[in-house]
């Protein structure tokens, strides 16, 4: 992922601000043009992601939780960010990197929140996973029939809610009575997870975002990011 902080030549700059704030207005045509542009200038696609895509959905979220705006300009929103992101995939994904395992990965039930899941399912992908993405609302059952069609050893959940995260706690407990828990790692992420979490519901590793999913992986399974 960008590094936030990294300066930025001022047209760039102003770039991603009209691109957040087209974002922010759900208007996914400019959004995608602002995303071809700035990568025909050069910039990385983890770039444009970063300065572009989730710095204007992060707007969103906060004027959303104060009540700004509500459910259907954030839908808007999210399918402007997730039409850039098809546009980002291939780029992130086919890095020709060898294959290195098999991850299912998917958001648990009770929860449709997805732009997070596929942007670490994309960036695993791009680290040499084959990935098995259940898309929302996956229940235990789900996971674990994933992970013993797909002989998977890496495992992915995303919760962005406070009310569905205790459901990673019911998926774990599925995976170490139905034997599977030794077969796979466990790697969980979402805004309101942490590491406290994590260690609770006896998951491997927290993940606080994409890229720290992607290193996490690529250190179990011993490569460098
Ligand atoms: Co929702 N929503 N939403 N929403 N929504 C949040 C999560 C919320 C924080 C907004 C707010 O109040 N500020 C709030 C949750 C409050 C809470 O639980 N504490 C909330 C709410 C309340 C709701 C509803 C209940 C609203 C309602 O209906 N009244 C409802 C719930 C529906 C449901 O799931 N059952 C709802 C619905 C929706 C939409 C459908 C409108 C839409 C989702 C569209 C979609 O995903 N296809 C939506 C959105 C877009 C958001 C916000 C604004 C943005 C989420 C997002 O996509 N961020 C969000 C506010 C926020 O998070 N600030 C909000 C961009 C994305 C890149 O970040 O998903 O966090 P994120 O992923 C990050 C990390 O978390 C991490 O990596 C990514 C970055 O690299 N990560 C992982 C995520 N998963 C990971 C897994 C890993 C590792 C890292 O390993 C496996």
């Amino acid at each position: 992922m960008a590094d936030p902080f990294v300066h930025l030549p001022p047209e760039v700059q102003s770039h991603y601000e009209a691109m957040q704030d087209d974002l922010y207005d759900g208007l996914a045509e400019p959004v995608v043009k602002a995303t071809r542009q700035a990568l025909a200038w050069g910039q990385p696609p983890a770039n444009v992601l970063a300065h572009g895509l989730v710095a204007g959905m992060d707007v969103v979220g906060k004027d959303f939780g104060a009540g700004i705006l509500f459910v259907p300009e954030v839908l808007r929103a999210a399918n402007a960010m997730k039409a850039a992101m098809d546009i980002l995939r291939p780029l992130l994904t086919e890095t020709g990197a060898p294959k290195i395992g098999t991850a299912v990965i998917g958001t648990v039930k009770g929860d449709i929140h997805d732009i997070g899941k596929n942007l670490v399912g994309m960036m695993w992908e791009g680290a040499g996973f084959e990935v098995i993405n259940l898309g929302v609302n996956v229940d235990a059952d789900k996971f674990i029939a994933a992970i013993r069609q797909h002989n998977a050893n890496l495992l992915g959940m995303s919760a962005l809610l406070t009310t569905t995260m205790p459901y990673m706690a019911t998926v774990i407990e599925r995976l170490e009575q139905d034997g599977l828990r030794e077969q796979v790692k466990v790697l969980v992420g979402g805004a309101p997870l942490n590491a406290a979490f994590a260690e609770d519901v006896r998951a491997d590793v927290y993940c606080r975002d994409a890229a720290e999913a992607v290193a996490v992986a690529n250190a179990l399974f011993k490569r460098d990011a």
